[in-house]
């Protein structure tokens, strides 16, 4: 124990006098926090910057999954999901089973849609766009979280537009803002063994800048626990910060937990709960510049998730409904929490939940529902019911 830090590893005091007076990390000194057995310390410290910024808040939102088809030509050694189009499984959804989902989604409360799917070889990008539109047209209110920067880069391919265009497209459509997806490690030496035809990180991030320059938010990911060494993820991490610093784009950061099983990888063993805790505590001491840090508790476990809320994560997603790209990578936890299921995870964290929107305001569930549904604007409190109402 080192003065009144619970600090027992020697190398991290210099980074702790650095965190404790908000001053960014370097590389070396993320990597030092991964290299560390002081679990504890390093949680420690995630958590002083969590509680700066959050308090005693955990955020979670009340949302739905739709994966729209799970043909894919991309083939990745680290998914689970995607299959051939004549593979048992291989499924596509038409137009009204997506608004069928999603009426159910509504009638369940969900304020968000998060849509992402395969790379499909025969649909074109006008599907997509007509399905943004229908859902737009039936719930107006609901967010539309809707395609990682790999399947706008294929729309862009298969439609023969700028990135930019496509773009512009999908918000005319209606899409909100873009989940964090795909991201998984931007390093071109990992990227070659689990996912070979993918965009490369580069364009991952440059597909995400220009989502922001043109007023669409989206959150970031990282795929840990496979080929990548540490050196790797400390370098994802600060490609992600030096984008933030540019752009200011990004919502949330998910760390996620590479899951083998049914994959092209599926002799590599699952990372362990020490690991997924170290690599959410280092996220958050590493991305200074990111206000939210969510524990997935999809792939985490909502356990871990739940220990998570100590080690720098102020956010344990959403309700989720229907998670297939975990499930079928051999996920064992549920497909759905209820609210209530998640506060009670909250508050045995001792924390206090406070439900939000996609783009963290706050949801008050008690409002009564006014007539019409107006956008709220942001950081204002949002009557859930209002987007229920029609
Ligand atoms: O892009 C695929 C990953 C991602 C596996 O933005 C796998 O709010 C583990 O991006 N084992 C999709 N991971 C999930 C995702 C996400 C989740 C929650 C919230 C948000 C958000 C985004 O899942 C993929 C890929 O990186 N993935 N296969 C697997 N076998």
């Amino acid at each position: 124990m080192s003065g009144k830090l619970p600090i027992t590893d020697a190398r991290l005091e210099p980074i702790a006098q650095k965190v404790l007076g908000n001053v960014r990390l370097t590389p070396e000194e993320g990597l030092a926090l991964f290299q560390s057995h002081d679990l504890l310390a390093v949680g420690w410290l995630a958590n002083h910057i969590r509680e700066q910024r959050h308090g005693n808040i955990c955020y979670y939102n009340v949302n739905r999954h739709i994966n729209p088809t799970n043909v894919c030509v991309a083939h990745c050694k680290l998914c689970a999901f995607g299959r051939s189009p004549d593979a048992p499984g291989a499924y596509t959804f038409s137009l009204d089973e997506i608004f069928a989902r999603a009426a159910a989604g509504v009638a369940e409360g969900a304020t968000e849609f998060h849509i992402v799917g395969g790379l499909h070889p025969d649909l074109p990008f006008d599907f997509y766009l007509d399905l943004i539109r229908g859902l737009k047209q039936r719930f107006p209110n609901v967010h539309l979280k809707a395609f990682t920067m790999v399947e706008v880069h294929y729309y862009a391919r298969i439609s023969k537009l700028s990135i930019k265009d496509t773009l512009l497209k999908m918000k005319e459509a209606g899409v909100d803002s873009l989940p964090g997806g795909g991201a998984e490690i931007f390093h071109p030496r990992v990227r070659r063994i689990i996912c070979d035809h993918k965009v490369s990180g580069q364009m991952w991030l440059q597909i995400a800048r220009t989502a922001h320059e043109i007023g669409l938010r989206s959150n970031a990911t990282m795929l840990f626990g496979h080929v990548e060494t540490l050196e790797e993820r400390v370098d994802h991490l600060v490609r992600l910060r030096e984008t933030q610093d540019q752009t200011h784009g990004f919502v949330a950061f998910i760390p996620l937990e590479f899951h083998p099983a049914n994959t092209g990888l599926a002799h590599i063993q699952k990372p362990t709960g020490i690991d997924a805790l170290k690599t959410i505590a280092v996220s958050r001491l590493l991305l200074d510049n990111f206000d939210h840090i969510k524990a997935y508790w999809i792939m985490l476990t909502p356990r871990i998730a739940q220990i998570a809320l100590r080690f720098g994560a102020n956010d344990l997603d959403g309700t989720v409904v229907e998670e297939k790209i975990y499930h079928d990578a051999g996920a064992t936890t549920p497909e759905h929490l209820t609210r209530a299921e998640l506060e009670r995870l909250i508050r045995a964290a001792g924390r206090r939940p406070v439900e939000r929107d996609t783009l963290y305001n706050r949801i008050d569930r008690s409002i009564v529902p006014p007539i019409a549904a107006r956008p709220a604007p942001n950081g204002s409190v949002l009557p859930v019911s209002s987007m229920m109402a029609r």
